[in-house]
């Protein structure tokens, strides 16, 4: 398969102004007629070429007309990339097509398909290609019509973009509706649904005082648990009118709960899709974190409509122009709503683990990448999460009204309009007369950039310098890097734990945010009245790797007083961290292990005093996982830092277990579930306490285990236990899961945490027990949750998936080679694990490569080609 190249990008020759589509729906065949009122594109400037139109293997073309004149044989065909080539046309003319599809035979989940009795359609990047033949690439925005014909009876609810308006009967008594969206879109925006679906309605009044109709639709068994999705909307489209200024612009705006889905959510306009992970929820069967992810999640698609549906990207490259913006929306609306601190550690702790991960192995990328074999192997972590953090450093340097500023001058000058980052670039840099021509490195850089911080203070001048150097490691196809610019927000902190003033620039303040340019740089700081420990890059403003030697006293002191929640997390995590990592390298050196930990007397600190937020405390008490100690580690040897780890943890149990114990009862109140702020808080350290508390190896925590998991009215709580019980491998773990399916085996959704908890577990079995899960009455090839769910649990079971026979790897290769031929998106994404064999210890390196050698030997999606050679290359 060929790569296809940002710099080869060409304006589009046809342009399609109106699009009008009929759906036969039918359970064997469904028949789409699609009318294109095209005319060539005035500012392509080619006169002669051919129309070629994307296509699909699964499309079965019956006839194409133009105008009234139906093209015999000899006047089209169909290409190998299965492209329906039209040698010659008129410039403007409507063309006719028809095709015919089999959505129940669909098993890639993109285009239309079946997903339990309904028919759902996604279509970004380049699904729509499966439906008809179109231009098939988002600079194409047309105006749909869309009608649908379908048996009333099994399938009385039939939804596409737009507004409803039209409905009547058929001849042969079927139902027909039709749809019409007044905004030009994409292909890759148009959404279908048909089922029988029951729905929940409400209203929003817009700032301009115009009445939505709100919509979420489910299958019948889960209309109880839309009600907070429907919250969530309202309090996001007023959020975008307070925030952004932006109201929405439809009649209605619907969302659809749908089952098997390859991604979270999509933002077709006016009807978004959900994978009903992403949407349902409710007390008994959703924790804590769900709820959080649900409400994120619907205002993210609801946020698209400007920055993505409106405003959308010029070709695929520039996908994080909707992405990387719409995620910073979506982070900040959280932000705003709940603890601000508490969710940005949260976004950092990922980005930190996972993306950082990815920038640093075979397939890191620039947010916008130069080149790709297959698009969909692009919504990463670096386009979604770095993207937003580069929004964000935009957000730093020009504030917050600044950015209103760019972000309306966005809106208004590209509204209808497909664009890319330069010229969202160039909106922020208009609004207020700034020049972003070195910021935008960000775009075209791959890679973590490092930043390495001194600092000299003297005591006579009574000035404080610090000197800044940075580099940014090389990465595939990209040997060499320039500086890149980098907003420090720092502070500087007296021994006692005060914020100091200090003056820079004439200017006397406590927080600055210093703009970094170069490779080397110092800036002296005036007026500091004594030598300071100083506090960078507060609230993690820049997505890059900073190190200043700090001592464990200093991060204590950070940890105890600094006024930046960020960074006293932070320092917590850096101690640990050290700590961590001297402890890993004594295991690979098989030395007994250190028993000081001076977390120990942090924690019990935190611990003690209830006037903190207890979400933060429960941060802090959380150690650094295995992933992030992974991405930290020159070699990974995941089993000596689940040892490491697991040792910690234990040590800081045993000597705080009283602290952990009464911690736990305190928090252990009876309430009426309520997914707020301060129930969260409470619940979370609730847990970590309990956690450590069984870590400690008290029997009555072991008990305490037990009744919150049989008595507790929430999933939250039930979930904690369960996992706790799992992760420190309890007795009574096989018992509890057993007890957990039993109670929600009718639960899908829940089904799916039960899977992966299942996997997870170390156990004698080794890969025969993921054997039996695959075979088990509640698992579904068909659906990507339980295979994300299954597969999620074996690799991050460290002793059966990291086994040195390499089986785990075998394993996981050979599941990948099967799936592909059904699903090469989900494939593809399950390839990840084995992305990374260049990063472990040699005696698990070689077998990953194998591994992946022996996947690379077979006949591949593009999906799976496309990662499985750039991680060999
Ligand atoms: N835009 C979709 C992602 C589509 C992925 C297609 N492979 C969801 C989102 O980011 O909102
Ligand atoms: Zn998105």
């Amino acid at each position: 398969p060929a790569a296809i190249y940002l710099k080869d990008y060409r304006v589009p020759d046809f342009l399609i102004d109106r699009t009008e589509l009929v759906f036969d729906l039918d359970d064997s065949v469904t028949v789409v007629t699609s009318k294109l009122h095209m005319r060539r594109n005035p500012s392509a400037g080619r006169i002669t070429t051919p129309l070629v139109l994307d296509g699909g293997e699964d499309v079965k073309l019956i006839g194409v007309a133009i105008d009234n004149y139906t093209l015999p044989a000899e006047e089209y065909h169909i290409n190998a990339e299965h492209q329906l080539v039209i040698t010659a046309t008129p410039d403007q003319f409507l063309l006719t097509v028809e095709t015919v599809i089999e959505p129940q035979n669909n098993t890639r989940l993109e285009g239309l398909y079946r997903s339990s009795g309904m028919f759902c359609t996604q279509c970004e990047a380049e699904g729509f290609r499966h439906i008809t033949y179109y231009l098939d690439r988002p600079d194409v925005m047309s105006i749909f019509t869309t009608t649908l014909i379908a048996d009333g009876e099994k399938y009385p609810t039939l939804l596409s973009n737009g507004n409803e308006v039209e409905r009547g009967v058929s001849d042969e008594g079927k139902t027909i509706v039709t749809w019409h969206d007044p905004h030009p879109k994409p292909a890759y925006l148009f959404a279908l649904v048909a089922g029988n679906l029951q729905h929940i309605s409400d209203t929003f009044t817009t700032s301009s005082g115009r009445d939505v109709t709100l919509k979420i639709f489910t299958e019948p068994h889960n209309i109880d648990k839309v009600d907070y999705a429907m919250g969530a909307l309202k309090r996001s489209m007023k959020w975008d009118e307070d925030v952004y200024g932006r109201e929405y612009d439809l009649d209605i705006f619907m969302i659809v709960a749908v089952d098997d889905f390859n991604m979270g959510a999509m933002e077709n306009k006016g009807l978004n899709i959900f994978n009903s992970s992403c949407l349902l929820a409710r007390p008994d069967t959703t924790t804590d974190d769900a709820y959080l992810r649900i409400e994120a999640i619907v205002a993210h698609e609801y946020f698209h409509n400007w920055s993505g549906n409106r405003v959308t990207c010029r070709d695929w490259f520039q996908l994080s122009l909707k992405e990387g913006f719409t995620v910073f929306r979506d982070q900040s609306f959280s932000e705003d709503l709940h603890s601000e601190t508490v969710k940005r550690v949260e976004d950092v702790s990922f980005l930190r683990t996972a993306q950082f991960a990815e920038d640093a192995g075979p397939m890191a990328h620039p947010i916008r990448p130069a080149s790709y074999i297959e698009i969909s192997n692009f919504y990463t972590l670096t386009v979604y999460e770095k993207g937003s953090e580069v929004v964000r450093m935009i957000h730093t340097l020009l504030g917050a009204e600044g950015f209103r500023k760019g972000s309306d001058l966005y809106f208004s000058r590209h509204d209808g309009q497909a664009v890319t980052c330069d010229d969202f670039v160039k909106a922020m840099e208009d609004a207020n007369g700034v020049d972003l021509t070195q910021f935008k490195r960000w775009y075209s850089q791959a890679g973590t950039p490092r930043v390495q911080v001194t600092d000299e203070y003297d005591e006579q001048a009574q000035t404080y310098t610090l000197n800044f150097s940075q580099m940014t490691p090389a990465t595939p196809g990209q040997p060499t890097k320039l500086p890149v610019v980098i907003p420090v927000k720092m502070g500087l902190i007296g021994q006692d734990g005060s914020s100091l003033r200090f003056n820079l620039a004439g200017e006397t303040t406590t927080e600055t945010v210093i703009t970094l340019t170069q490779g080397e740089e110092s800036v002296v700081f005036e007026q500091v009245a004594e030598r300071p420990v100083p506090s960078l890059l507060r609230g993690f403003s820049a997505p890059v790797k900073l190190s200043y030697d700090y001592t464990t006293e200093q991060l204590a002191l950070l940890l105890a007083h600094d006024s930046d929640g960020f960074n006293r997390w932070n320092s917590g995590q850096q101690i640990a961290v050290n700590e961590l990592q001297a402890l890993i390298a004594q295991v690979q050196s098989g030395e007994s292990l250190n028993q000081e930990s001076a977390l120990v007397s942090g924690f019990s600190q935190l611990l003690a005093d209830e006037q903190l937020d207890s979400a933060m405390v429960a941060l802090i008490l959380t150690l650094p996982s295995v992933a992030y100690l992974s991405e930290l580690a020159e070699q990974i040897d995941p089993q000596a830092i689940k040892t490491a780890r697991d040792h910690l943890k234990g040590q800081i149990a045993k000597a705080l277990s009283e602290s952990f114990a009464s911690t736990y009862e305190r928090l252990n109140v009876q309430e009426a579930y309520q997914p707020n702020e301060a129930q969260i808080a409470r619940r979370a350290l609730k847990n970590v306490a309990l956690s450590y508390w069984v870590a400690s190896g008290d029997e009555q925590a072991q008990q305490a285990l037990v009744n919150q998991f049989r008595n507790a009215d929430n999933m939250t709580d039930q979930y904690a236990a369960l996992a706790t019980a799992v992760d420190q491998d309890l007795e009574v773990a096989d018992e509890l899961l057993a007890s957990f399916y039993e109670q929600w085996q009718q639960e899908s959704l829940v089904v799916n945490k039960w899977l992966t908890l299942s996997a997870s577990q170390t156990s004698a079995e080794g890969l025969g027990r993921i054997e039996r899960l695959m075979q088990h009455p509640s698992f579904d090839l068909k659906n990507p949750n339980k295979l994300r769910a299954v597969f999620a649990g074996l690799t991050q079971n460290v002793t059966l998936f990291h086994d040195a026979s390499g089986a785990g790897y075998r394993f996981l290769a050979d599941q990948i080679a099967v799936l592909d031929k059904r699903n090469p998106q989900i494939a593809s994404r399950l390839c990840t694990p084995l992305t990374r064999w260049r990063k472990m210890v040699p005696s698990l390196s070689d077998p990953m490569k194998s591994a992946l050698q022996q996947l690379a030997a077979g006949d591949l999606s593009k999906d799976v080609y496309e990662v499985v050679s750039k991680s060999l290359a």
